[in-house]
């Protein structure tokens, strides 16, 4: 019978290296979250020793198509998310970027798993219920979103899974279903470990911090910083942001200070300082003005040149861009088809006639 492979057993399935694995749906713009939750750390860990670490980065939009998408818009934001990718960091020549629905291993990968995964696994992820309730009438594809997630990452062996807090859950999913396949079929997926940031983890809405900041409900003013904002605007968003009547500024959480908590969170994810030396900064402010307008100011200083570079990506026929992209789909499926192929014997499916 099957049994999970050990450390060594995957390292070398992943010839030697470490390999790391994450996604983002094209589903809206981008925003400070994403980038101090997730995007961050893709970008650390791959400046880390290219002989150790081998990272895989996917612009996900078979899962962005799980909500209604305008197929116009889905083709402007999968491009521009992809430069923007680019622009935070992520270096296309050692990072493998790519777009999912380029690699047809990825849907077929997930009709195989579905078939192993119990229904009530799906029906208990918070994110469906939360994305649920507030649809009239929901596409099958929400459900079994956390599915196709596990093919992402299950195609490429991967151990490490770098995400923000709100997908703990998915990559737990995706661990259980590995382990079941493992289990029905015999060993045959690197079961992964979610990462999760310590600080900038779970970025909260300016206009409402007790929910966090979303792109699905960017378009909202004042909701987030985009990527994509002017200066002007960042400032505006974060002087206009929901704060307390009180005037201290310390790490709390109280429900009523979590407007102040987030502000604080986000300047001490941008600034890489302790939470008492954030505190110690602010010290001697007066009131909260202080906190924005600083704050403000290190956004700005991180974001102005993100902007800039996905600009300058964007602009004219983006043939960089599209060849860019090509580069990550003929990557990606190199790795993701063979691993297909050993699912399918695995399964006892005959082999395809060539
Ligand atoms: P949507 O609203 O469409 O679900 P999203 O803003 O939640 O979009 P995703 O594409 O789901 O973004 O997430 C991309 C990555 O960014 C994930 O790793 C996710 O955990 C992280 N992330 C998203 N929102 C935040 C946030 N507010 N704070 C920290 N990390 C975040
Ligand atoms: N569901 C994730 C995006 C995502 C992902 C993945 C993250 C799709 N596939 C694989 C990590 C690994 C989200 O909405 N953030």
């Amino acid at each position: 019978m099957s049994r999970s492979p050990n450390q060594d057993e995957t390292r070398s399935a992943a010839h030697g290296r470490r390999r790391i694995f994450s996604g983002i749906q094209p589903s809206g713009s981008l925003h400070l979250g994403n980038y101090l939750g997730a995007i961050r750390q893709w970008v650390r860990r791959q400046d880390e020793r290219s002989d150790e670490v081998e990272s895989f980065i996917c612009v996900v939009d078979l899962h962005a198509i799980t909500l209604p998408q305008d197929p116009e818009s889905l083709r402007r934001q999968t491009r521009e998310l992809f430069a923007l990718l680019i622009a935070c960091g992520i270096d296309p020549e050692r990072t493998t970027l790519f777009v999912q629905s380029h690699v047809r291993a990825h849907t077929e990968a997930t009709w195989m798993l579905l078939c192993a995964t119990p229904l009530g696994w799906l029906e208990r992820m918070t994110q469906y219920k939360v994305k649920a309730q507030r649809q009239e009438s929901v596409g099958a594809g929400l459900l079994t979103y956390p599915v196709l997630q596990a093919a992402d990452i299950l195609l490429y062996d991967a151990h490490e899974v770098p995400v923000g807090e709100d997908q703990k859950q998915h990559v737990e999913l995706c661990r259980d279903v590995a382990q079941r396949f493992n289990h029905l079929y015999g060993e045959t997926f690197v079961v992964p470990e979610p990462v999760i940031p310590q600080v900038g983890a779970r970025i909260m809405g300016l206009d409402d911090p007790s929910a966090k900041m979303s792109k699905s409900d960017s378009a909202a003013r004042g909701h987030a910083v985009l990527l994509t904002d002017p200066d002007a605007e960042i400032e505006r968003a974060i002087k206009r942001a929901v704060t307390d009547s009180g005037n201290e500024i310390r790490f709390s959480d109280d429900p009523e200070k979590a407007g102040v908590d987030n502000l604080l969170s986000i300047y001490a994810a941008v600034t890489g300082r302790s939470r008492a030396e954030c505190e110690a900064d602010f010290a001697d402010a007066r009131g909260y003005g202080d906190l924005k307008k600083r704050v403000a100011e290190v956004v700005v200083d991180v974001v102005g040149p993100i902007r800039e570079r996905a600009a300058e990506l964007l602009r004219g026929d983006h043939r960089e861009l599209d060849r860019l992209v090509a580069l990550g789909a003929e990557r990606a499926a190199a790795i993701a088809e063979p691993k297909l192929a050993q699912m399918r014997e695995r399964l006892g499916f005959l082999p395809a006639p060539r």
